[in-house]
């Protein structure tokens, strides 16, 4: 563990938490943010909290982020309690103030925290075991996108500025190619060459949001499968987290996360190849969870992209993870030599599975 027991007790005096720390892990150590969690005893019960430590090297504005989670969690909460929801507190993530009322604390060494309110009851999943659970994931964020439709008070901050720019993100993977400063293009030769051979579709979405067909929306941009929170006793997503980059986009980003972190049996960064697949069925069931809440409000040039959304965001992730690679694996965090290029495989080898199955991926969407 990163931070101990001690300073992350230090860390939590600053929030308005009134008890004695028990017990800290961690939670999760993403790609890059670090994530903590802490048993508290307040007063002979014992309450948990997340504490989280912001990357500032990939966020550089992190008051913009908390300003935006904080209008973001606001307004689903308001909503939610308008409509008589229940459970409400493991419905929207709630931010903990410092005891001066800010949201979010900067230690003496600038490492910029925040806490929330510790989810009960409820698991997240790296890879889907079941249909079901896709249908799940699909509702959660749709109904997050729909949530977000009426948010007042103006745009959100751009946290990572053209963050799904896959043209940009081609640009960038062509120069990393071009320098190869760690000489590593060679061992990378068949990716390299599946990605140059896909620059046709890198515009697609961009250009259709350029001529004005999908509109801008508001969208969570890193819809993982591991970024819902399902009820441990019902299956049902409860909360939808990791809000960071929930920002202005396209709709069909999230949904092309979706079918690339959802659809596939395989961890991320799966080495047997042979084992990764888009799954029809539970690609299915996804498509069914996410327009069940979406699919009032999205245009029909959207719902015609929607197999394809997951071809290309697929494709993006896969060229972000080789970048990385070929620029010496700053921006990932990796647990091993050449993980990025691992990582970079299994989303082209997932590629392929859905541009073979595409056709009736939309075919099955179309008659929904
Ligand atoms: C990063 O850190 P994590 O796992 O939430 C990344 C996403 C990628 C994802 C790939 C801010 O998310 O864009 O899709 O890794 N987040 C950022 O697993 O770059
Ligand atoms: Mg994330």
């Amino acid at each position: 563990m990163a931070y101990q027991e001690k300073q992350l007790q230090d860390i939590s005096r600053h929030f308005q938490i009134y008890g004695e720390i028990q017990h800290a892990e961690t939670f999760k150590i993403g790609h890059i943010n670090e994530t903590y969690s802490a048993t508290y005893d307040q007063g002979g019960t014992r309450v948990r909290y997340i504490h989280q430590k912001i990357n500032k090297g990939v966020f550089k504005n992190p008051v913009a982020v908390m300003r935006n989670v904080m209008r973001v969690t606001t307004h689903i909460r308001r909503k939610l309690e308008a409509s008589n929801a229940p459970d409400l507190t493991r419905r929207s993530l709630i931010v903990i103030p410092t005891r001066d009322g800010k949201s979010h604390y900067v230690g003496r060494d600038g490492e910029f925290w925040r806490t929330f309110l510790f989810v009960e009851g409820t698991q997240t999943f790296e890879a889907v075991q079941t249909p079901t659970q896709a249908f799940q994931a699909g509702r959660a964020f749709g109904e997050f996108q729909s949530l977000l439709a009426d948010l007042p008070g103006g745009r959100l901050h751009e946290t990572i500025p053209a963050f799904h720019d896959t043209r940009r993100r081609f640009m960038a993977l062509q120069q990393a190619i071009h320098k190869d400063h760690y000489n590593r293009a060679r061992n990378a030769r068949p990716e390299i060459e599946f990605a140059l051979g896909r620059a046709s579709i890198v515009g697609v979405i961009l250009d259709a949001m350029a001529k004005g067909k999908i509109p801008e929306r508001i969208t969570h941009n890193d819809t993982k499968f591991n970024n819902v929170m399902l009820d441990s006793a019902t299956g049902k997503a409860m909360c939808v987290v990791d809000l960071d980059t929930v920002m202005p986009g396209c709709a069909l980003y999230d949904f092309g996360d979706m079918i690339r972190t959802t659809t596939s049996p395989t961890l991320e960064d799966e080495r047997d190849l042979a084992k990764v697949k888009m799954q029809i069925p539970t690609f299915k069931k996804l498509a069914e969870g996410y327009l069940s809440t979406a699919g009032n409000f999205l245009n029909n040039t959207e719902k015609s992209l929607m197999a394809f959304s997951g071809k290309l965001i697929t494709f993006e992730i896969g060229i972000r993870f080789l970048t990385d690679f070929l620029s010496g694996d700053n921006y990932f965090r990796i647990h091993r030599p050449d993980h990025n290029l691992d990582r970079c495989r299994t989303q082209f080898k997932l590629v392929e599975s859905i541009e073979q199955q595409e056709r009736a991926m939309q075919k099955f969407v179309d008659g929904l």
